[in-house]
C-alpha cells in the first residue's frame, strides 16, 4: 500500500516535556516518524508520496473557528510576551470556575487543552497542518478506489477534540479522515482506534451522531491517561447511542484478552457496515513502550492489521502513538503488511 509522508512533521520539536513531575526530554519527537519511514523504505510496503494541500476547509468541519484561531496564532502571542521556550498551560477551568475564552495567551492555552503534557512550539501549528493534509491524503486514495492507504502522521490526533488540543495532539487527523469521507459522500465510517489510549478526542466529536461509529481499545482511564473518558459505560448519546463502543483494559493486557477485543470490536464494525474504516494505529501497545502498560509482542501486529483486513472495507490507517523507538517502524510495518497478506 502507498504510504503518505510530508518532512514537516520536523517543524513540531518540543524540547521537553512535562511529565511525572518533572521537565523530561520530549517523548513524541521527529525520529519517531523517521523511523516507521525507514522501515517502509527497507521492507518495500509500497511507494511512498508526499500530501496534497486541502486548505483549512476539511478542519473547520471537525474544529471549532475559535480553537483554530488560537492555534495559528498561539506562538506568535506566546513569543510577544516575552518567552522563547515552549508554551504550557497552567490553570483550568474545572468544577465551578467560568469556562470562558481569555484574552491573554496564558489563559487561552488552559482553555483551549486538556494537559500540560503537550508543548506548543514555533512550528506547531505547520506540523500539525501537514499532518492533517497527509491524512487527508491517504484517505482521498482510499476515496479513488484503494484498498488501503496509510497516512504517516506526525503530530498525531486522536486526543484533540473539536476545541482543545492534548496528549500530544492538536488536530484531530482521524476525525477529519473520517468528516471528509462523509462529505465525500459516504453513508457511513467506523473510526477503529487501537492505539494504547483512548481516543477521547474522536469519541467526543462524533458522541451524539451516528453516522460516524466510534470504536476503542485502550487502557482502563481509571488507571491511565486521558483518565476522564474511554469507561464501558460511554456508549453514544441522542442519535448517537449505541455508535460508541470503548474496550477498557487493564495494566499487562496481553494478545490472547486484547485480540479477542479486537475480533469482538471487529464484529461491531462489520455490523454496522461501514463505507470506510478509518484506523487510529498507535503502536504503543508494545510490550516494552516506554510511557504504556500492555503486553503485545512485534509478531502480535500482524495479526492486527490481519483481522482489520477481514473487515474487507477500503481502510485508511493514520499513525497515532508508539514510542519505543526501536521497535515503532516494526510493528506500525507488521499491521500493514499483516493487512495486505490477508486482503
Ligand atoms: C502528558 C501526556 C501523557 C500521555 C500522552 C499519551 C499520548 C498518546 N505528558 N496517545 O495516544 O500516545
Ligand atoms: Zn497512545
Amino acid at each position: 500500500m502507498k504510504t503518505v509522508y510530508s518532512e514537516d512533521h520536523r517543524l513540531h520539536a518540543a524540547r521537553m516535556e512535562l511529565i511525572e513531575g518533572t521537565l523530561k526530554p520530549a517523548v513524541e519527537k521527529p525520529e519517531r516518524a523517521e523511523i516507521v519511514l525507514a522501515r517502509i523504505r527497507e521492507t518495500g510496503l509500497g511507494p511512498v508520496e508526499p500530501p496534497r494541500e486541502f486548505g483549512t476547509e476539511p478542519l473547520g468541519r471537525v474544529h471549532d473557528a475559535r480553537y483554530l484561531a488560537f492555534l495559528e496564532r498561539a506562538w506568535e502571542m506566546w513569543t510577544a510576551s516575552g518567552r522563547d521556550y515552549e508554551a504550557l498551560p497552567l490553570v483550568w477551568a474545572i468544577r465551578g470556575l467560568r469556562a470562558v475564552e481569555p484574552e491573554a495567551i496564558d489563559g487561552k492555552l488552559s482553555y483551549f487543552s486538556m494537559d500540560a503534557g503537550t508543548p506548543i512550539t514555533a512550528g506547531t501549528w505547520a506540523a500539525a497542518r501537514a499532518s492533517a493534509n497527509v491524512a487527508l491524503t491517504a484517505t482521498a486514495m482510499v476515496r479513488d478506489g484503494a484498498r488501503a492507504a496509510f497516512g504517516l502522521c506526525r503530530p498525531p490526533g486522536h486526543h484533540a477534540a473539536a476545541d482543545y488540543y492534548g496528549g500530544y495532539c492538536f488536530l484531530n487527523n482521524a476525525a477529519i479522515a473520517a468528516q471528509w469521507l462523509r462529505d465525500q459522500g459516504a453513508a457511513r465510517v467506523s473510526v477503529l482506534d487501537v492505539d494504547y489510549h483512548h481516543g477521547n478526542g474522536t469519541q467526543a466529536i462524533f458522541y451524539e451522531r451516528a453516522d460516524v461509529q466510534f470504536v476503542s481499545l485502550h487502557g482502563d482511564p481509571r488507571t491511565e491517561y486521558p483518565f476522564f473518558l474511554g469507561y464501558a459505560d460511554e456508549t453514544g448519546a441522542g442519535a448517537g447511542e449505541g455508535y460508541t463502543i470503548n474496550y477498557p483494559m487493564p495494566f499487562g493486557t496481553t494478545y490472547d484478552v486484547w485480540g479477542a477485543a479486537l475480533d469482538d470490536a471487529c464484529g461491531k464494525v462489520a455490523g454496522y457496515a461501514p463505507d470506510a474504516v478509518v484506523v487510529s494505529l498507535g503502536v504503543d501497545t508494545f510490550e516494552r513502550d516506554p510511557i504504556s502498560h500492555f503486553k503485545l509482542t512485534t509478531p502480535d501486529f500482524l495479526q492486527i492489521g490481519r483481522r482489520i483486513a477481514r473487515l474487507g472495507r477500503p481502510t485508511v490507517f493514520l499513525m497515532e502513538g508508539g514510542y519505543a523507538v526501536e521497535e515503532i517502524g516494526i510493528n506500525t510495518v507488521n499491521v500493514l503488511t499483516g493487512f495486505e497478506e490477508e486482503a
